[in-house]
């Protein structure tokens, strides 16, 4: 059946305006226990894309600008120390409301709370550090997705 040439303009205009990127971040613990494969197997079997991907080394000055919303929290300086104990991989994904897909699939910041199924739930344990260690990270909003993928990939098109 063919369906009027309005519906199709409107359905097409409709997702475009919601197909989502978000920053992830493979955190140290999750690149040292050589979980990267697992992790983006898991965002690429959910259906979403990556659309850019790095491993870095972040500087203190990109961290200090990606936390700043935790400065003066008391976990802030064992977070940034943890994030500068090695390599990390840096990921946009990209899907229909992405951001909190990708949230859901991380599960809650705690891994002792977070669902089994979760990358948190199934693969992370808290051992009671200063800073929770829970593999990655995945940007909470549209406008932290947008300020955060430009301070990990400045030269990232169409934000
Ligand atoms: P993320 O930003 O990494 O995706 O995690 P999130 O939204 O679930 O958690 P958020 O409140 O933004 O905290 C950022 C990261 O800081 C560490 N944290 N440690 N010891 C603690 O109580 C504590 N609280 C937070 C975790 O690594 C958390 O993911
Ligand atoms: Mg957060």
């Amino acid at each position: 059946m063919n369906r009027p040439h309005s519906t199709i303009t409107l359905a097409r205009v409709v997702s475009e305006k919601t197909i989502e990127h978000t920053l992830v971040l493979i955190k140290p613990d999750g690149v040292k226990r050589q979980l990267v494969g697992e992790v983006i197997s898991r965002i690429e079997k959910k259906g979403y894309v990556i659309s850019g991907l790095k491993l870095m080394e972040p500087s203190l000055a990109i961290l200090e600008k990606h936390y700043e919303e935790h400065k003066g929290k008391h976990f802030y300086q064992p977070l940034v120390d943890f994030m500068m104990s090695g390599p990390i991989v840096a990921m946009v994904v990209t899907g229909y409301r992405v951001i909190e897909g990708f949230r859901n699939l991380a599960g809650v910041t705690d891994p002792t709370n977070a669902a089994p199924g979760t990358i948190r739930g199934d693969l992370a344990a808290d051992t009671g550090k200063a800073v929770v260690e829970n593999i990655v990270h995945g940007s909470d909003s549209s406008q932290s997705a947008a300020r955060e993928i430009s301070i990990f990939f400045p030269d990232f098109p169409n934000l």
